[in-house]
């Protein structure tokens, strides 16, 4: 179902999305090594009317295209020309042994100064799909990041049909003010940052903004064929719904993981998460031209962008009369209400592993450590000896079983690895609350956090059972968590505060989905297991990048196991130092 909609004239000059790529494969064991050369340099970019100089790689916004295949060694250099200080992370990528490509800040990395270079190089072992790379330091990602995608292995199908062709739609939050500005200001005022202007997709705001329409994104196609359109969600703040008018989709993945396909007019995806569709085009030509939109969930009580992304979905005419288009119907699709919650919960339950044979979920059966954090907001008290603009006076902070987290000031992995975490970090994170409380009740009177630089410590192979508790204690609100390091399994998910005796039993150990990155249910809880079977210091943390600015991320250890093959690699020469 559709609204119609009027038909700006601008539409006949739609503005095109080209990636440009630098690939010289050449012949590696098993796969192929594919080299990329990352520029980060400054921009000129105009949107909504406002041209900005902002970080971007190569000049491209958004950036580069990465396509290898599964099994295939990436070899990229990037080489830093801003004035700051950068680290790219390929998120979902699991980085057997290879920690130090990684990526964040201060967790595997020093960042890239100016001036400086480094090269991340992995390869890509047991997996395939779409996944994206980010700058993973401060807010540079608004601008810093692209599609990564991942093929299945020469002659290897995929579970589905074959697309006749494949359409990476990347969504994107677009400030017309420096980003960088924006969250700096925020720490210093302890406030909320300013809302984005606009959501994109690849790159583009849409027609339904300002000063926008030529900023289009335009997806042109046949009759009767099938599309495969890899999303994935690269906002900073929110969670979004998609839909396109008149159309049904086919889900197929989840974050580089093949999914028992179901239909949905309307997907949600939060930032951090990818998910595939196949999308069947009418058999006929439908004389109309269908919007493509995304808005938010939101469930937090902030203010947010509540705007509309759009774009563009053409039938080619068979009758090559282009001019006709101008002419044509416009169908918007209807996204649920913005807080629509029953909507997220239905669409999350209906993601399952197609636990075959060629695909089979490795759900760990048994439990060796059980962990229980607490995620969401609290308060620090005001730094500056003024009223800062947090709730009461005070400045927003956020945390993991009441610790926010704190970044030293060199990289985790290589004072792990050297031996000297000495007063860089502590190895106690706190397994379960110091404090127990009804989590999703009435808050309690004391909203501040306290503060650290705290691993949990796992060794090599640990089964890992861990409940996230969402809190109420400035209102209730969905969570994105992010796992480097590890895909993890979503065996359960609730509202309310989690009961081990009664929740446990109703686990799905036989097809859960497999992801990166799981919504904490808003006033809930999702329980997760997955193996530590990599060696290295993983960040966790929630993707909506002011919670993680705010301090709701941690980090784990995994410890080296006896095997040869069971060992953090040595770090690569060119690993920069602080
Ligand atoms: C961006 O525009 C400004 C003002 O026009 C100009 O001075 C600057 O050189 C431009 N930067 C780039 C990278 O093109
Ligand atoms: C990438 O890593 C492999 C395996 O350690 C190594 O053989 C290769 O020389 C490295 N390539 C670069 C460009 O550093
Ligand atoms: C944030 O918004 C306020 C109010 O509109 C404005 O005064 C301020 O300059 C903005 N901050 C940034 C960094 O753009
Ligand atoms: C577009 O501009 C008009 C006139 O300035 C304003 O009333 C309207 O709110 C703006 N719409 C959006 C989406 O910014
Ligand atoms: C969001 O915007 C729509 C119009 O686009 C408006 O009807 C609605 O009230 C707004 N909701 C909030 C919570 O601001
Ligand atoms: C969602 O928002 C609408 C309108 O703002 C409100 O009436 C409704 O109670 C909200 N629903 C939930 C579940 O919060
Ligand atoms: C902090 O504020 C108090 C009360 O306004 C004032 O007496 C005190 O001098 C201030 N301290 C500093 C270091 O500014
Ligand atoms: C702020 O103060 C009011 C009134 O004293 C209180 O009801 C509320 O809980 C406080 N909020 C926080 C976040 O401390
Ligand atoms: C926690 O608070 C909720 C909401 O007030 C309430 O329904 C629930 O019974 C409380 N749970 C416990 C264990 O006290
Ligand atoms: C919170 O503060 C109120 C008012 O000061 C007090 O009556 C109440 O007992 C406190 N609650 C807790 C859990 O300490
Ligand atoms: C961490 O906590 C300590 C003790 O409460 C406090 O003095 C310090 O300001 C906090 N640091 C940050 C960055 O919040
Ligand atoms: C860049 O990183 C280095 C090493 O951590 C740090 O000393 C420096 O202050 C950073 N520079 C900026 C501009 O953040
Ligand atoms: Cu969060």
């Amino acid at each position: 179902m559709g609204v119609l909609l009027p038909l700006p004239s601008l539409l006949a000059f739609p503005s095109l999305f080209l990636f440009s790529v630098i690939i010289f494969p050449s012949v590696a064991q098993g796969g192929v090594t594919r080299h990329y050369h990352f520029e980060i340099k400054n921009q000129n970019v105009t949107r909504l009317c406002h041209t900005k100089s902002m970080v971007t790689v190569n000049g491209q916004f958004p950036g580069p295209k990465i396509v290898a295949r599964e099994g295939d060694r990436l070899v990229i250099k990037v080489v830093n020309h801003v004035h700051n200080n950068i680290s790219i992370h390929w998120h979902g990528i699991r980085q057997l042994r290879t920690g130090w490509a990684d990526g964040p800040a201060y967790v595997t990395q020093c960042p890239i100064q100016t001036g400086q270079t480094y090269v991340y190089n992995y390869t890509i072992v047991g997996q395939r799909g779409t996944l994206f790379w980010h700058a993973h330091i401060s807010w540079l990602r608004s601008t810093v990041y692209g599609p990564l995608i991942i093929l299945p292995k020469h002659g290897v199908p995929y579970p589905f049909t074959k697309p006749y062709k494949e359409v990476p739609i990347i969504f994107g939050e677009w400030w017309n003010a420096d980003p960088e500005a924006v969250i700096s200001q925020a720490q210093q005022t302890g406030g909320g940052p300013n809302v984005s202007d606009a959501y994109t997709i690849n790159g583009f705001p849409g027609l339904l903004y300002n000063c926008s329409a030529k900023d289009t994104f335009k997806l042109k196609v046949k009759p009767g064929r099938t599309y495969l359109l890899r999303l994935i969600n690269a906002a900073l703040n929110d969670e979004l719904f998609f839909s396109i008018a008149n159309h049904s989709l086919k889900v197929v993945e989840a974050d580089a993981i093949y999914v028992k396909p179901f239909e949905t007019n309307t997907i949600l995806i939060a930032p951090g998460q990818t998910t595939n569709v196949l999308l069947k085009t009418k058999s006929y030509y439908p004389k109309a031209t269908f919007l493509m939109t995304a808005r938010p969930y939101v469930t937090g009580l902030g203010t947010f962008d509540n705007s509309t992304v759009a774009g563009i979905l053409e039938y080619e005419s068979p009758s090559k009369e282009s001019l006709h288009l101008k002419k044509l119907p416009l169908f918007k699709p209807i996204l649920p209400a913005l807080n629509d919650t029953s909507f997220a919960t239905n669409f999350s339950n209906k993601l399952r592993s197609l636990a075959n044979a060629q695909f089979p979920a490795n759900v760990p059966q048994k439990v060796d450590k059980r962990f229980f954090f607490t995620v969401g907001l609290g308060t620090n008290p005001c730094q500056n000896n003024q009223t800062c603009q947090g709730p009461n006076g005070t400045m927003f902070a956020a945390s993991i079983n009441n610790v926010s987290f704190i970044l030293p000031n060199t990289a985790l992995l290589q004072s792990h690895y050297f031996g000297q975490s000495n007063g860089v970090y502590s190895p106690n994170f706190p397994s379960s609350p110091l404090n127990q409380f009804n989590y999703t009740g009435t808050p309690p009177n004391n909203t501040m956090v306290s503060n650290g630089t705290k691993l949990v410590v796992l060794p090599f192979n640990t089964s890992v059972e861990l409940i996230l508790q969402d809190t109420s204690i400035l209102g209730a609100e969905s969570h994105p968590l992010h796992l480097h390091g590890f895909n993890f399994f979503v065996v359960g998910q609730g509202f309310g505060n989690f009961d081990p005796n009664k929740d446990s039993a109703n686990f799905n150990l036989v097809d859960p989905v497999e992801r990166n990155t799981v919504g904490v249910p808003s006033g809930g809880w999702v329980a997760i297991r997955f193996l530590a079977d990599n060696p290295g210091v993983w960040f966790m943390h929630c993707h909506l990048e002011i919670h993680t600015s705010w301090g709701l991320k941690m980090a784990w250890l995994v410890l080296d196991g006896k095997l040869p093959n069971q060992k953090l690699l040595p770090p690569p020469s060119d690993l920069p130092m602080c």
